[in-house]
């Protein structure tokens, strides 16, 4: 039995029949088909989260200009309250909001007679305490469920105080995970703010989308291009602000670094503004490298290329010795990596590049384009559970549309490798032999672990300690432990740094829980010691 059917096998009937289409073993040759984005078991210590966290939490949570009031029970925004890394500073032209925990509070009485009462009086106490420029509500599950009309209020207040107050039905019951709250988010913003500014078009402008600056990530990546030469007109949403998103559509070229939470918008401004987006990452020297080029390879022009070509190389300088360094200390070294969406990927090249090989992967929550590549999207089927979260149509814009490129040179470029409009999945680079699990649990997670015995266990704070009391090191790749950047150059070697601390640490090994040496409780029960 091979390390997959030993995990499975434990399963009952039922279960396993649910499982099997979602835990998958890499084998070379016909394109592997995999079960995701659908619904969790009932009772399995599933990783996921939930739409509301895909909506406040992640996409319109960092835009650090906006005061987002939370409407719910406490809860809701107390556990979402700085847990995501995303970095923000304000400066004299921005606020910076990310620091505080809007919310309605919630009670009994409010779930029995309504809540929009509440709503009404945050708004107001958020106009007159922070004097905001934009307010966007969260609903929550119980707000669903009684049907408090946030969209109303929003309306209501926006005449009321002339300020954008946007409203987001993104109750974490809706849609199977994340997933689902990306998406809704991703249509707010698009309906609502992108292209209500009035800035002039800059030369070399791109917007950074999937950027959520978690440990100074963003920063270092626009380090990078400001570098080079761009003008970064918008970053979504990582240290991200309304005063910005407004203008995106002014921007020549959208790069697109985490498509499972935004290829919406990406899909939608190139409808509406004819702006291309091609798919970057920014993690691990080789997708650095090769992102870069595809970026003035789109723009053709021979200063910005050469410039390009100059900063790689300095960039490279400054990391390379310390990176063989570690490199010489992790090689051979085997890796698990699970992470929500599309990061697993992201990570691959740059554990590669230290000679680090994944043995065990998958997502939290990506869909099946995220593991087999965007060309599979026309053959997934809706279901019930995905035709639940709107899907909004837009249409061109006449006044803001333009195009960069003439549709041959597009092809041109597509036909150069430049990534537009396109991704591959996580199988393009995942190892043969590998063992995937979609929606990965926690009894699936201590099995293999125990298992394959990978060198080091990359997921979040759920599964971390039981990783931890196992002998094996963690790294959390959602927060990074309070450690990056690892995007970018310096980002690569500060994540070869950690890692090589974590694996050469033997401590975990060491630690004996006291319960095993001796006994916690003393006493009898019925006659025995
Ligand atoms: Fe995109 Fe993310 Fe991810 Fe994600 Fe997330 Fe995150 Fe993530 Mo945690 S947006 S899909 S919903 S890269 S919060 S910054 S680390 S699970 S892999
Ligand atoms: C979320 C946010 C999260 C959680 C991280 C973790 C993040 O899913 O709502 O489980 O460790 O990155 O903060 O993904």
């Amino acid at each position: 039995m091979d390390s997959r059917d030993k995990v499975l096998d434990k399963y009952s009937s039922k279960i396993y029949k649910n499982r099997k289409e979602h835990v998958i073993e890499i084998e070379s040759g016909e394109p592997q088909v995999i079960a995701a984005d659908t619904r969790a078991i009932p009772g399995i210590m599933t990783n996921r989260g939930c739409c509301y966290a895909g909506c406040k939490g992640v996409v319109i949570g960092p835009l650090k200009d906006v005061v987002n009031i939370v409407h719910g029970p406490i809860g809701c925004a107390y556990y979402t309250w700085g847990t995501r890394r995303n970095k923000a500073k304000g400066d004299e032209n921005t606020k910076d909001f990310t620091q505080y925990s809007f919310s309605t509070d919630m009670q009994e009485t409010d779930i029995v007679f309504g809540g929009e009462k509440k709503l009404r009086q945050a708004i107001k106490e958020a106009v007159e305490i922070f004097n905001p420029e934009c307010i966007m509500i969260s609903s929550t599950c119980p707000v669903g469920l009684i049907g408090d009309d946030i969209h109303a209020v929003a309306a209501e207040s926006e005449k009321l105080y002339g300020i954008k107050v946007l409203a987001f039905s993104c109750e974490g019951y809706k849609g199977v995970s994340q997933s689902g709250g990306h998406h809704i988010a991703n249509n707010g913003l698009m309906k609502y703010i992108i292209g209500t500014g009035d800035a002039e078009p800059q030369k070399y402008s791109v917007n950074l989308l999937g950027e959520y600056n978690i440990g100074g990530d963003g920063w270092e990546v626009e380090r990078i291009l400001k570098r080079i030469g761009y003008n970064v007109v918008s970053v979504m949403t990582g240290d991200g602000s309304y005063d910005h998103l407004k203008n995106a559509h002014t921007a020549d070229l959208n790069l697109v670094q985490c498509h499972r939470s935004i290829n919406y918008i990406a899909e939608m401004m190139k409808t509406k503004y004819g702006m291309d987006w091609i798919k970057v990452n920014f993690i691990g020297v080789d997708g650095i490298k090769k992102s870069l080029m595809d970026i003035a390879l789109y723009f053709d022009d021979p200063e910005l290329l050469a410039r390009t070509e100059a900063v790689i190389a300095e960039e490279l300088d400054e990391i390379s010795e310390a990176m063989s360094y570690y490199k010489s200390k992790l090689d051979g070294k085997k890796a698990a990596v699970y992470v929500g969406g599309s990061r697993t990927h992201h990570y691959i090249n740059l554990l590669k590049s230290l000679g680090v090989e994944v043995i065990l992967a998958g997502y939290e929550f990506g869909h099946r384009d995220d593991y087999e590549g965007r060309d599979v999207i026309p053959t997934i089927k809706m279901d019930a559970d995905s035709k639940n979260i709107e899907s909004i149509t837009v249409t061109k814009d006449e006044a803001n549309y333009k195009t960069f490129h003439t549709p041959e040179k597009l092809e041109a470029l597509k036909a150069a490798g430049v990534p537009l409009e396109k991704y591959d999945g996580l199988w393009s680079d995942i190892s043969e032999g590998a063992i995937i699990t979609d929606d990965f649990n926690h009894f699936e997670t201590e099995e293999f672990l125990k298992l394959l015995k990978p060198d080091i266990f990359f997921s979040g704070i759920k599964d971390k300690f039981i990783i931890q009391k196992s002998g094996v090191p963690s790294r959390q790749l959602h927060s990074y432990d309070y450690s990056g950047p690892y995007a970018g150059f310096r980002g690569a070697l500060n994540f070869a740094k950690d890692i090589t601390m974590a694996t050469y640490t033997p401590v975990w090994n060491m630690v004996q829980a006291p319960w095993k040496s001796e006994p916690t409780l003393v006493g009898s029960l019925g006659g025995m010691e």
